[in-house]
């Protein structure tokens, strides 16, 4: 039984509101950075004092989960992992609600300000710092780990909740490392935490660009810390009290493991904690879904030769390889570390009006534990009947959806061909902002290059690399042409030159793909992929050309592509994903199992 009262998120601005001036971030001057637990804030209280309220007794089915969410963003994954493990959820819509909880979730997400911005002038924030000082069961996920701290340098320094002390802060880029920090890494469980101890040997998702350090007076709460060019703090633990920077509703079957142990732990068998072997970042997996409706209206997997979707009959029928929420759902059971849909004909269909792809991700995310990205059509569009939607509306609805990611391609392109001829960062493409709102980490930027052989660097004003294999006429040079519509349209940039540009508008990570190679099974463009994974400090995806196991191996031994996608040995069963990851094992490439 659901538990029907309107969320919190619903009387207290949407993230898009809590990013415009009518709510200011806290600048608050070194010396007053710190917050009292006793005085958590100057909130502007809407509410009645939470000090006023006294902490009743349990008397809600140990069924129920209160969750705390305060409108910031995608919670729908977490909402979807605790219906999966059989619980109804209580959604807090006052400070009494949190203190009178028999068990909370803050799933925190979107970025430090404005979610302690709302904390506070909401009563939120006092109540939550009494929650936990009474030592009530308590999960804070991701960024509501990192709000318990201090403060934080996001946009800052914003004061913190002030419970543990520390100050968070942003990765160090220099130290050879991608910001944001987005994969599956290993924990090094440093005491007992109970909610950890099935954890062991795998790894976990993790998605930010901002971390707490350990340090002395703060060694007490941490009960796991992660290695990512440094040692962050990756959990923390006091008596009821649990926070994790990962997500464990991302996390596949041991994050569910984790939230199982923290809603219900009486009903856990107790076990030592193993000791992990995963130790660092692993290399990722993923399936790739390209969507579209065939010509009899239904919403199909295909999958082209170079970007051709049809079959080569008389026909010329658009090829059906599955449907897209069965195919995903099978490839998070076999592993799959994440899971794209595209949108093929997005750029010509407003993906608003596409309804059944919002369906999917729907259907998929009640399931599917581990990260969705979508793309395809997101852009600013106006209707027939003149009814404007933004891209961040199409962004909105897609994160609404349980997307995690989304991902822009012939948007992208333009945004970034503007902004290299004009130097200027306007801040209004879909990119820049999409990835103000939500966060770079949820930004991919699609690229869809075809190969273009030359003979001397200087016959383009684009980046030309040397090729390891000469072209059909003995050229020893090419560039790579930028497309937008799905590869119809060249454009007058490359690869490269979009990649450095879309970093710097807010690109969170980049899928790269390779018209020439696409549906070739001869392998990953190690030229591109090379050149690209080397000239961003963002994660690259390699994409187009996976034919066989070893495909994967060389790209992650030959450039720094942080993940390998294929899609068509998938889609029809030439390779398991699992035999990916078993050959990556035996080459010594960390992977997650
Ligand atoms: O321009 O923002 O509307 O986004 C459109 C999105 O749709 C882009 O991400 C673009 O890459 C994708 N897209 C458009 N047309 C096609 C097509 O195939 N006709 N698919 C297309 C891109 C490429 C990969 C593919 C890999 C791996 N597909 O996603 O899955 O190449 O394939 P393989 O392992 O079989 O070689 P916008």
């Amino acid at each position: 039984m659901e538990v029907t009262a309107a969320p919190f998120s619903s009387i207290v601005p949407s993230r898009q509101n809590l990013s415009s001036s009518s709510f200011s971030i806290f600048a608050s001057s070194p010396t007053s950075l710190f917050l009292s637990r006793k005085n958590p804030g100057n909130a502007n209280l809407k509410y009645k004092s939470p000090r006023s309220i006294s902490v009743r007794a349990s008397s809600t089915s140990d069924s129920v989960v209160t969750l705390l969410d305060y409108g910031a963003g995608n919670v729908r994954s977490i909402r979807n992992a605790l219906r999966h493990l059989g619980f109804s959820i209580k959604d807090v819509q006052t400070p009494g609600d949190i203190l009178n909880a028999d068990r909370l979730i803050f799933p925190g997400v979107g970025a430090f300000s404005p979610a302690m911005d709302v904390l506070n002038k909401t009563g939120m924030a006092e109540a939550l710092c009494k929650y936990i000082e009474n030592d009530r069961p308590f999960l804070g996920i991701c960024l509501g780990l990192q709000l318990l701290f201090e403060s934080s340098e996001e946009n800052g320094p914003v004061k913190g909740l002030g419970v543990i002390p520390g100050i968070v802060g942003r990765f160090d880029s220099s130290a050879d490392i991608r910001v944001p920090h987005i994969g599956w890494n290993a924990l090094q469980v440093r005491k007992d935490s109970e909610i950890l101890d099935d954890v062991g040997s795998h790894h976990v998702y993790f998605v930010h660009s901002y971390r707490a350090i350990p340090s002395n007076e703060n060694k007490e709460w941490i009960s796991s810390t992660c290695n990512y060019g440094e040692s962050f703090i990756s959990s923390i633990r006091r008596g009821n009290v649990h926070a994790v920077q990962f997500h464990p509703e991302k996390s596949g079957e041991v994050g569910l493991s984790v939230l199982r142990r923290f809603l219900d732990p009486k009903s856990q068998h107790r076990q030592k904690p193993m000791e992990g072997k995963a130790s660092k970042l692993a290399k990722r997996v993923i399936a790739c879904l390209d969507v579209r409706t065939n010509d009899k209206g239904d919403l199909v997997v295909t999958k082209g030769d170079q970007y051709d979707v049809r079959e080569q009959s008389n026909e010329n029928e658009v090829r059906n390889l599955g449907k897209p929420v069965d195919l995903a759902r099978q490839y998070y059971k076999d592993g799959a570390d994440e899971i794209s849909f595209l949108n093929i004909t997005g750029f010509r269909d407003f993906p608003l009006g596409d309804l059944p792809m919002i369906q999917v991700l729907r259907y998929t995310s009640e399931n599917v534990f581990v990260p969705l990205t979508v793309g395809g059509g997101i852009r600013d569009f106006t209707d027939a009947s003149g009814r404007y939607y933004s891209s961040l509306e199409v962004a909105a609805e897609y994160f609404r959806s349980g997307a995690d990611k989304i991902s822009i391609g012939s948007d992208a392109v333009y945004a970034a061909e503007e902004f290299i001829k004009s130097g200027v960062k306007t801040g209004k493409s879909s990119l820049e902002q999409i990835s103000r709102v939500y966060g770079n980490q949820a930004v991919v930027v699609s690229i869809d290059p075809r190969r273009v052989f030359v003979n001397h660097p200087d016959d383009v004003p684009y980046k030309v690399i040397r090729l390891t294999n000469p072209g059909p006429n003995g050229e020893e040079y090419a560039w790579y042409q930028c497309t937008v519509s799905g590869g119809r349209e060249g454009r007058p940039i490359g690869a490269y030159e979009l990649a450095k540009a879309v970093e710097e508008l807010g690109a969170g990570e980049i899928l790269l793909n390779c018209i020439d190679c696409d549906g070739q099974g001869k392998g990953f463009d190690i030229d591109l992929v090379k050149l690209i994974s080397d000239s961003v400090g963002i994660p690259v995806i390699a994409s187009s050309g996976a034919g066989i196991p070893e495909h994967f191996s060389e790209v992650f031994e030959k450039t720094n592509a942080s993940a390998g996608l294929a899609a068509g040995i998938f889609h029809r069963k030439e390779v398991p994903i699992q035999s990916v990851k078993e050959h990556l094992l035996e080459k010594g490439i960390e992977v997650r199992i």
